[in-house]
C-alpha cells in the first residue's frame, strides 16, 4: 500500500502528515482527497519501491464518481502560487510573443497544464436534473489555426476529463493549416497517446479494476507513458482524431471538413480554446432528443450552451449571466438581456430559452439536421458571419435555437483576433453580405446603410444557397424579426421601438452582461513603500484618466487615499482604479470590473508586495525618491517592491 502525502501542506493540508490516499492491491482508495488541481498543492509524494516519486493527482471525474469521491478546488492565492508569476526576462518573453502570435496569456495557459478543477457556475438546481441514459452519441468537431498548442490540449482534455464516454463517438480536430512550426506533430503525437491511454482505461473500467499503477501512470502528466500491450478491439470506442485541410480553409469551411467526416449522429462544435465544465454534454443532448421526429430520426433545433468566461490575461473562470443572441444592423453579433419575466421561478433557470442568434463557436445538432437545413455556406471564407446565417437560416426554415442553463462551456475571449481582417477582402463583411443578400430580403438596405461600400462587393455565386432557401420554403426575415427578435429597432414600428426604449431604461444599470452591479468598498488606506515615508499618489488629480502614479510624502491627501474592493481592485478616491495593462508603468483607468489587470493581491500586513495578476509583476520604483515613478517590476521581496498599508 502506498502513502501519497501532500508537498505543500501549508496550503493544503493543515494536518500535517495526514495521509490521503492508500492504494492497497488493485484498487485506488482515497479519502478526503482534496484535488487542487490548480496550485502547486496538487503534487504528491508517495514511495514506490525504494523511491520517491512526485505525482500532480488529478483524478478524472470520472473515476471519482466510480470510486464515490468528490473532487474539490480550493482557490490559494498566495503569490508562490499564481501561474501568472513573472520570474524572470524568459517569462517576460514567453508572456509577450505569446500575447502577440495568439493575443493572450500563453505563460499561465502553459502552467496551467492539461487539466484543472472549474468552479460549478451553474444553478443549484442543475445538479439535480435527471437526463435519460438512452441520449445520441456525438462527435466533437475543434477546429484550429495557429492555436497555441497547451491551451488546445487542455480543451481536449477537458472533454475527457468532463464527459461521459458513453456519450462520445469522437473528437475530430481539424488543423485548418496552421503555420506554427512544429504544432500539426506535436498535436499528433498527444492525440496518438490518448487514444492509446483511453484503450487500456476503457479495459481498467470494464473489468471493475481499476489499476494503481495506471492511474498514477495516466495522472503523471510529465512520464510519458506508453503502453506497449494496448490491442486494437473490436468495439465501440471512442477515438480522437487529427485532420488537417489542404490549405488554409477559414473556420467555415474548415467544420464542413469535419463535419464531412464524423460518424457521430450529433455534432457539437467547439472552439479550440475552451475548457467544457461539469456534466455539460447531456444537457444538450438530452434537448436535441427530446424533439426527434420519427421518420427522419432528428430533431429540428440547435442548442448552446452557456459560454463562461476564461479571462485572456489571468485565465481565470467566471459565470457568465443568463443572456442570449442578438445582432444590430452592422451584423455584428450581441448578447441582449433576457426578455423581461423570462427568469421568475427556479425552474426557468434550468429551462431552455429560446435566442435570435448564437454566438457562433459552441452548439450541438443532430448531424442528419445540420446536413437537411443547409451545413454553412461554403462561399465564407476565414472568419465572421456564419453565425447569424445558421441562426437565421435555423429560424427562418421551421427550426429553432435555444439556450441551455445547465450546460457550461468556458471560452477564452480575446480582445483580438491574431489573424488579420484580411487585407483585399474585409471577410466579415463579404460573408455578412453573402449571408444578407440570401436571407434578408429588402432589409439588406439597412446593413448597406452601415456599410454603403458593400452594395458593390463582389460576392460570388449564391445560386445554391438562394436554391436553398427556396427548396427548404423557408419564412421570410420579416417573419422572423416580428416573431423571433422583436426587440430589434427596426424604424418601422413605433410602438415596438417605445416599448423597447421603455424596457432599456428600466434595465440599464441593473444588469449588465459580465459585470457586477455594486461595488463594495473597504475602508481607504496609504500605501507606504517600506523603510521610508513615501507613498503612493496620482501624479495628476484623482479624476484624470490614463494619469501615472508617483511616491511622495505621506500626507493624507485625497490622491493618496485608496479604496479596496470586493473584486481586488485599488481605488484612488473612489473614481479610477489602478491598472497594469501596459505591463510596463501602471495607469489609473476606468475601473472595468474584469479583473486581470485591474487585480491587485497583496497581505495586507507590512512589507507586503503588491501582484497584479494579469501583468504577473509586482508594484515597484526604481529607488526610493519623492516624484519616483511607479512602475511594474519582477516580484523578487527587495525594499523597493514592498509596501507598508496605512489605515487611519
Ligand atoms: O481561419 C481560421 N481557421 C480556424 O480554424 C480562423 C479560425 N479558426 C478557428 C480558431 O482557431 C478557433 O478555434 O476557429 C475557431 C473560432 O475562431 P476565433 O476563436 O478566432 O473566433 P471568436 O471566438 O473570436 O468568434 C466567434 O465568432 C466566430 C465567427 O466566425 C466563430 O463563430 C467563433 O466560433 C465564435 N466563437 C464563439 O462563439 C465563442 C464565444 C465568443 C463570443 C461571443
Ligand atoms: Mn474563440
Amino acid at each position: 500500500s502506498y502513502r501519497f502525502v501532500n508537498t505543500d501542506q501549508k496550503n493544503q493540508l493543515k494536518n500535517n502528515d495526514r495521509s490521503i490516499a492508500t492504494l492497497e492491491g488493485k484498487n485506488l482508495l482515497l479519502d478526503n482527497a482534496n484535488v487542487n488541481d490548480k496550485f502547486s498543492g496538487n503534487m504528491w509524494k508517495y514511495q514506490k519501491g525504494k523511491s520517491d516519486y512526485y505525482s500532480k493527482i488529478m483524478l478524472k471525474e470520472k473515476y471519482a464518481k466510480h470510486l464515490g469521491l468528490k473532487m474539490t478546488a480550493q482557490p490559494d492565492n498566495s503569490l508562490d502560487n499564481q501561474f501568472g508569476l513573472i520570474r524572470n526576462a524568459e517569462d517576460v518573453r514567453i508572456r509577450d510573443s505569446g500575447y502577440s502570435v495568439h493575443a493572450f496569456n500563453t505563460l499561465i495557459s502553459q502552467r496551467i497544464g492539461n487539466h484543472r478543477g472549474l468552479p460549478d457556475t451553474r444553478n443549484k438546481l442543475c445538479r439535480i436534473q435527471k437526463y435519460t441514459e438512452k441520449l445520441p452519441k456525438t462527435s466533437v468537431i475543434i477546429c484550429f489555426f495557429n492555436e497555441h498548442y497547451q491551451t488546445l490540449m487542455r480543451s481536449v482534455h477537458s472533454i475527457l476529463d468532463r464527459t461521459d464516454m458513453k456519450y462520445l463517438k469522437e473528437i475530430i480536430l481539424v488543423d485548418d493549416y496552421s503555420d506554427i512550426d512544429g504544432l500539426h506533430d506535436a498535436v499528433q503525437k498527444s492525440v496518438n497517446e490518448l487514444n492509446n491511454r483511453m484503450r487500456k482505461e476503457e479495459e481498467m473500467i470494464e473489468t471493475n479494476n481499476i489499476d494503481v499503477e495506471n492511474v498514477v501512470d495516466y495522472i503523471n502528466d510529465d512520464n510519458n507513458v506508453v503502453d506497449k500491450k494496448t490491442t486494437e478491439r473490436n468495439k465501440d470506442v471512442l477515438s480522437i482524431r487529427l485532420l488537417k485541410t489542404s490549405k488554409r480553409e477559414g473556420l467555415i469551411r474548415a467544420r464542413l471538413y469535419g463535419a464531412e467526416n464524423s460518424v457521430g449522429e450529433v455534432l457539437v462544435f467547439l472552439d479550440s480554446h475552451i475548457e467544457v465544465n461539469i456534466d455539460w454534454l447531456p444537457p444538450l443532448l438530452a434537448r436535441l432528443a427530446e424533439g426527434v421526429d420519427k421518420e427522419t430520426r432528428f430533431s429540428h433545433r440547435a442548442v448552446t450552451p452557456v459560454i463562461d468566461v476564461i479571462n485572456a490575461d489571468t485565465f481565470e473562470y467566471t459565470a457568465s449571466p443568463l443572456v442570449r443572441g442578438g445582432f444590430n444592423w452592422g451584423l455584428h453579433f450581441k448578447w441582449d438581456n433576457l426578455p423581461k419575466g423570462t427568469l421568475k421561478t427556479d425552474e426557468d433557470f434550468v429551462k431552455p430559452i429560446k435566442s435570435p442568434t448564437m454566438a457562433g463557436g459552441l452548439f450541438a445538432i443532430y448531424r442528419e439536421y445540420f446536413n437537411y437545413i443547409g451545413k454553412y455556406d461554403e462561399g465564407m471564407h476565414v472568419w465572421g458571419g456564419e453565425n447569424l446565417e445558421i441562426s437565421f437560416r435555423i429560424w427562418m426554415c421551421g427550426g429553432s435555437l435555444e439556450l441551455i442553463p445547465c450546460s457550461r462551456v468556458g471560452h477564452v475571449f480575446r480582445k483580438r483576433r491574431p489573424y488579420g481582417a484580411g487585407d483585399k477582402v474585409d471577410f466579415m463583411l463579404h460573408n455578412s453580405m453573402r449571408m444578407a443578400r440570401v436571407w434578408m430580403d429588402d432589409y439588406v438596405n439597412k446593413v448597406i446603410e452601415q456599410y454603403p461600400s458593400a452594395a458593390n462587393l463582389d460576392l460570388g455565386d449564391l445560386t445554391s444557397r438562394h436554391n436553398l432557401r427556396k427548396s427548404l420554403n423557408c419564412k421570410s426575415f420579416k417573419w422572423y424579426l416580428e416573431n423571433i427578435y422583436p426587440e430589434l429597432e427596426t424604424g418601422e414600428n413605433e410602438v415596438v421601438k417605445k416599448r423597447i426604449a421603455a424596457l432599456n431604461d428600466v434595465e440599464k444599470n441593473k444588469f449588465q452582461p459580465w459585470h457586477s452591479r455594486k461595488r463594495n468598498y473597504t475602508d481607504s488606506y496609504q500605501i507606504r513603500l517600506k523603510n521610508t515615508s513615501l507613498c503612493i499618489q496620482s501624479e495628476k488629480d484623482v479624476k484624470t484618466k490614463g494619469g501615472g502614479l508617483v511616491l511622495g510624502s505621506c500626507i493624507r491627501i485625497l490622491n493618496q487615499m485608496w479604496f479596496e474592493t470586493s473584486r481586488f481592485e485599488l481605488v484612488l478616491g473612489r473614481t479610477l482604479c489602478l491598472d497594469a495593462s501596459n505591463n510596463v508603468a501602471p495607469k489609473l483607468s476606468k475601473c472595468h470590473e474584469l479583473g486581470g489587470s485591474q487585480e491587485w493581491k497583496h497581505k495586507g500586513s507590512a512589507g507586503s508586495p503588491i501582484y497584479n495578476t494579469a501583468a504577473g509583476m509586482c508594484l515597484g520604483v526604481d529607488r526610493a525618491g519623492r516624484g519616483e515613478p511607479l512602475i511594474m517590476v519582477i516580484c523578487d521581496n527587495q525594499p523597493t517592491n514592498q509596501w507598508d498599508f496605512i489605515r487611519s
